[in-house]
């Protein structure tokens, strides 16, 4: 077998799955705090900082973590990402059925997850339910998540939400990055396909530039600047 091929099978056995993740807890905000665009990347409506021993009911809605949870605020919670994601996920409990939709940039419903039970929090909730079930969805392109309890809001609270952005060594965002990918950005440097991918930003689709997708196939992580 030709090295190259060789080459090619170890970095299709290694290849893992590389995502940047940002995972949000709502810790450190006064209690009541509506959110907007505090955090970097994302933009919430209808979302309000709860904490226990103020406005929370703890005993019922108890965090995932730390103090501090996001409820509906007014209506459906919707948060907007300012690049898309691949995945989105979060701990709900709820006293209403809660839907999750996610949408691309045209505003496509390009995935949903609904909740197991019609509620669950942690007295009141139905048989079986426990707080703070893990919905999730994913999908290539999520521009925007709404999630839905009563349509007044105030019906749940999400904690640890986590939203998963394509590595930028990701070439062709199928949300691996292999050997596909270093093939991808050698074709950018040979001028066979657009040079798109410059990831260290130095004006130019070269042997640098490849050599940061091989390393991240390779599990070393990304290094794109
Ligand atoms: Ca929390
Ligand atoms: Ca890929
Ligand atoms: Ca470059």
């Amino acid at each position: 077998m030709p090295r190259a091929s060789l080459f090619a099978v170890s970095l299709f056995f290694l290849c893992p799955l590389v995502l940047a993740d940002t995972i949000i807890a709502f810790e450190g905000f006064p209690d009541g705090t509506v959110l907007a665009a505090q955090y970097s990347g994302l933009i919430f409506s209808n979302a309000v900082i709860l904490s226990a021993g103020i406005t929370l009911n703890e005993f019922e809605f108890a965090p995932h973590s730390g103090i501090a949870v996001a409820s509906d605020n007014g209506g459906a919670m919707t948060i907007t990402f300012a690049s898309p994601v691949q995945a989105f996920s979060g701990y709900f409990t709820y006293s209403v059925p809660v839907t999750l939709q996610a949408f691309d940039s045209s505003n496509n419903q390009v995935a949903t997850a609904v909740s197991r039970f019609s509620s669950n929090e942690a007295f009141s909730g139905v048989l079986g339910s426990r707080p703070n079930e893990l919905l999730r969805a994913t999908a290539s392109r999520i521009a925007r998540v709404v999630i839905t309890g009563l349509s007044g809001g105030t019906s749940f609270t999400v904690d640890d939400i986590s939203a998963s952005a394509f590595s930028p060594c990701d070439v062709n965002q199928d949300a691996v990055v292999d050997v596909v990918d270093v093939q991808g950005v050698i074709n950018e440097a040979l001028g066979v396909t657009p040079s798109i991918n410059d990831l260290n930003q130095d004006g130019t689709v070269n042997t640098v530039d490849i050599q940061l997708v091989m390393n991240a196939a390779l599990g070393l992580g990304c290094g794109a600047s």
